[in-house]
């Protein structure tokens, strides 16, 4: 298939990738603190840390770590995108309340891309608004050259969305009152769309979203799996009829029946590579956040060492990079990229 006819082309997980948007650590802070925030990235805890720029160690090491990520990508003529600098610090506002912006290291979170499709998600921080902004460029170039572009109704995201008190490991701390999600909350496989839904994705949102997509995909859903984010520190598909599963989260009976019967790798323990102090994002499990440059390749954390070695067993060659604040800004390397294009077409994999 010539790359040139078809803008944007992702059916899964594990195709070849061709062409990829890789985040930036520049400008990355922690919103004003308000209620989604509250909710959704620090659930049932304070926020330990005052509004504001990351430590600039944190945002200098990050972006190295990029710099070498996106050098071994280039080396494999893969084509890379960056995000636009913008300047998170302005205050945002849909006429109802008011925060600032919070980063672009992980465009994985805010749109999603299915067959020939852009899909921008209703993210539940307010401080993710208008992120997608940054990628305006390359979604308004893409369309031009024929691919669909589609964003979700704009969510309200008013008080009344979010819980936080009281809550136990049952209670969501997202409601229903109107459709959203992260994209991250999905994963894809053909025909098969798996939905999570946690404090970062409600029901309504996988509603919209197969509603969008139509009878020609399933989408499963996901739930009483893990409560705090997103789906990619939990189930990472690998290759047609192989999926690494985190133990601590997943039980089988719990998988789509698809899933059932392919093979899977439970996840070795991941290594704590710990985080800045007070600055925390993500469970360890992030390790397991990893990113397929095709059936047989895999981008790893590179500490992860009985991962990779799960991994390699499987005939799935490591390529093993550092990403040294992927737990303080929770993001791995499925989180810090979005995929754009990757070989393959619509398949049935059930
Ligand atoms: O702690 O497993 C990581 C968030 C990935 N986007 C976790 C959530």
């Amino acid at each position: 298939m010539d790359i040139n006819n078809l803008p944007i082309n992702v059916h899964n997980e594990w195709g070849e990738l061709k062409e990829v948007i890789v985040g930036s650590a520049t400008g990355a802070q922690i919103p004003i603190h308000d209620i989604s925030i509250s909710a959704i990235n620090y659930a049932g805890k304070d926020i330990p840390v005052p509004a504001g720029l990351y430590p600039e160690q944190v945002i200098e090491e990050t972006n190295e770590d990029l710099e070498e990520f996106v050098r071994v990508l280039k080396s494999r003529n893969i084509k890379i995108h960056r995000p636009k600098n913008i300047n998170l610090t302005k205050k945002i506002s849909n006429g109802i309340w008011e925060t600032n912006g919070y980063y672009t290291y992980c465009p994985r979170d805010t749109f999603t891309t299915i067959g020939n499709s852009i899909i921008e998600t209703p993210s539940p921080l307010r401080s993710r608004f208008f992120e997608n902004y940054v990628y305006h460029d390359i979604f308004l170039s893409k369309f031009k050259q024929g691919s669909k572009w589609i964003s979700s109704p704009k969510p309200i995201l008013d008080d009344d969305l979010y819980q936080i008190a009281d809550i136990d490991k049952d209670t969501l701390t997202l409601k229903e009152n109107e459709p959203c999600f992260d994209a991250a909350n999905i994963i894809k496989c053909g025909k098969d769309i798996l939905y999570l839904v946690s404090n970062s994705g409600n029901k309504l949102g996988a509603q919209w979203i197969r509603s969008i997509l139509g009878e020609k995909y399933r989408v499963h859903v996901l739930e009483n799996l893990y409560s705090y984010m997103h789906i990619d520190s939990t189930i990472s598909f690998l290759r047609p009829g192989l999926v690494l599963l985190n133990p601590s989260r997943v039980k089988i009976e719990k998988l789509p029946k698809f899933l059932q019967s392919w093979d899977h790798i439970w996840s070795a323990d991941n290594v704590d590579i710990g985080h800045y102090p007070n600055y925390c994002n993500s469970s360890t499990w992030i390790g397991m956040n990893l990113l397929m440059l095709d059936e047989h390749t895999a981008v790893v954390e590179k500490h992860q060492i009985e991962l990779i070695k799960q991994l390699e067993k499987k005939s799935i060659n490591v390529c093993a990079l550092s990403l040294r604040h992927s737990r303080t800004l929770g993001g791995g390397f499925h989180c810090i990229t979005n995929d754009l294009y990757r070989s393959g077409d619509f398949e049935d994999y059930s």
